[in-house]
Formats: C-alpha cells, structure tokens, sequence
C-alpha cells in the first residue's frame, strides 16, 4: 500500500504551485480552498446518504423542469455559502438557480475578481442508487469593472476565458481533479484524515481507446454521423468493437476514460433538440479539463471552448476524450449525407 505521507497533499500542492497560477495574487488559491471545503462538507453528506433521511425527491423541480433530489439542494447550499463566506468572488450560478447570485460586500460594492458556475451534484438520478456522482465547476475572472455589481456578461464568456476548472467525484474514493491551465491534477480524499493527497500528477488522456460511452437508448434521435460512427465502434474490425461504458453521471464516465482513454458522448436529440448538457455548467468546465489533459472537446463540428454563451442554462451537444477518437468521431460528422 503506498504510503499516503509520501504524497503532497493539496493544500502544500497550491502552495507550491501559487505562483503558476493566473495572475497569482493568492485569491484563485483561496477559491479552490473553498471549493476543497464544500468538497469535504458535501463527500460527508453523500457517504452517509443512505442512513438518514436526505434520500429521495425533494418536492421541488429546478429551472430545468426537473426533480430536485435532497442531495441536490444541500449539496447547492453548501456550495453557495462557503464560496460566498469567504470573500473572494463577486458571483456565483448554479445550475440550480435560475439567476446568477451577486455576493456582496457589506458596503454593496464587490472588489472581488472571480465568478464561479457550478453544477453543485451533477448525475442525481445515481444519488438514490449508490453509484457516482459529481460536483463540476468553472472559474472566470470577472469582465465588469472591480466594485461595480457583477453582470450577465460576467457568466456568459466562452469557455477558452476560463481561468480555473474541475470536478470532485463521490466513487469509490472522493476525488477532486482540476486545472489552472497547466495540466490536469487529480487529489484522492484520505477519509480518516480528511484530507486531499496529489494521487494523480499530470492526467492526460491516452491519444486513443477503446471505450465509448453514451446513452444508446436516444439512438434513434441521433444525426446520421453519430449512427454511422456508433456502428463503427461496434464493427469488429483492427481493434473493435469497443467496450461500451455508460453509468450515467458525467464526471464518472469522463473520468474512467481519462484514465482509461475514450470518448464521452451526449449528442443532439433530434434535429431542433440540442444536447441535454448546460454549455457553462458541464460542456465548459469539462471541455478545459479535456483540453489540458490533451484531449479533444467538441460539438461535432465546433472547439467547445469557442462558444460565446448567449444564456446561462444553455444546452450544447458535446463529444470529448481522446484526441483519435474525437477526431474519427468528427469524420464521421463531416461525411454525413
Ligand atoms: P443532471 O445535471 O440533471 O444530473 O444531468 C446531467 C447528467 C450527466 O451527468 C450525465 O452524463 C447525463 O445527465 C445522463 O443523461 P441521460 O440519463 O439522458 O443519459
Ligand atoms: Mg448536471
């Protein structure tokens, strides 16, 4: 068993790495400290969801017209109050709100730099079922001037502007694996000592794999590309068919083929339909990892990262993982008639 004291925890990993991150005043330091503590707060609630009474819908549907589960909402509370409690951002959304919220200080006015989006428990329909889930989120520096209330625009720049993106996994073990924009680390939870070690230096996709992974049931929806490039996987031929690996909670599937090498998919459903993924909330943070994990994110047709988001629940079609087998998927696309 590795010896988990040989393993710098995260706490000395920001430390070491403050200067390399943007514009390094300390403040993005403080903000994925935060992030750590919801994490914590959050893992605690999740691990212990099937002795107490949080289970379960909680009555109430969120602003994409779905049940909110319990989790959901305490996992959002928690979030939004340690990020808000510890002044260092000027804003925060939610894939649980409707509106972005605008945290200010006691005087009204906010000197603070960064905003987050957040997908507080992504993957909910696993909660009651004790598979993995998800928090995903995304850092932006504020473009509104310092001191004024925060803005619309402030959350709806693309997701190339992004200074600061990760997701923490509720598997097996807790994990929290982000970028500043210089690669991907990932940090295993010591649940005993309630704290992060760097586990996973410098996680890159392998440049393919044989994994796919998508929710087949919608196939009849899917574009002629996507058909044609799913019945690829499945052709035996060279080293097909592939394995198909699908558990439903994004960060969970994105994950096993970082590690294992694949690709992610969640098309469009029907040609009116976009994807069922939020671009600011999931596509964006998740598109940034992949890219620094030397990976590729797309919609089929165009970088992730490019969209100019013109609404804060949009939703975007997404394919990402390794680089090969995006790009065979993107041919496929290409070719359609
Ligand atoms: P959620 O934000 O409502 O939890 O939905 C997002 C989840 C992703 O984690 C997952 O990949 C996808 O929805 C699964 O959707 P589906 O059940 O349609 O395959
Ligand atoms: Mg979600």
């Amino acid at each position: 068993m590795t010896n988990t004291n040989q393993k710098r925890t995260l706490g000395e990993f920001i430390f070491d790495n403050q200067s390399s991150f943007p514009y390094s005043t300390g403040e993005l330091s403080k903000l994925i400290n935060a992030i750590r503590l919801a994490a914590k707060i959050t893992n605690h609630e999740v691990n212990k969801a099937g002795l107490v009474d949080i289970l379960g819908d909680a009555g109430i549907t969120n602003v994409q017209g779905e049940d909110q589960q319990k989790l959901d909402v305490y996992a959002n509370e928690k979030f939004i109050q340690t990020l808000k409690q510890r002044g260092i951002i000027c804003g925060i959304a939610s894939e649980e709100e409707e509106d972005f919220i605008a945290v200010n200080s006691s005087d009204g006015k906010n000197n603070n730099k960064y905003v987050v989006l957040i997908d507080p428990l992504d993957g909910s329909s696993n909660i009651d079922v004790n598979a993995s889930v998800g928090t995903i989120f995304s850092i932006y520096r504020r473009i509104s001037p310092l001191g004024n209330p925060v803005e619309l625009k402030d959350f709806l720049q693309p997701g190339k502007d992004q200074v600061a993106a990760g997701y923490v996994m509720y598997g097996t073990s807790t994990m929290l694996v982000f970028t500043t924009g210089n690669g991907v680390n990932g940090f295993t939870l010591n649940p005993a000592l309630g704290t992060f070690y760097h586990s996973h230096p410098n996680m890159q996709f392998p440049e393919t794999g044989r994994i796919y992974s998508v929710n087949e049931g919608n196939y009849v929806h899917f574009s002629k590309g996507v058909k044609a490039y799913i019945k690829y996987c499945q052709k035996e031929e060279e080293d097909r068919p592939y394995t198909s690996r699908y558990i439903g909670s994004m960060v969970a599937d994105f994950h096993r083929n970082l590690i294992k090498g694949g690709i992610y998919m969640y098309p469009r459903i029907g040609p009116k339909q976009n994807g069922k993924l939020r671009l600011t909330y999931e596509c964006n943070p998740i598109a940034f990892l992949t890219e620094q994990a030397k990976g590729k994110a797309t919609t089929g047709t165009k970088r992730i990262m490019d969209i100019e988001p013109t609404e804060l629940h949009q939703r975007e079609a997404i394919f990402c993982g390794s680089i090969k087998m995006v790009e065979k998927l993107e041919e496929f696309i290409l070719n359609e008639d």
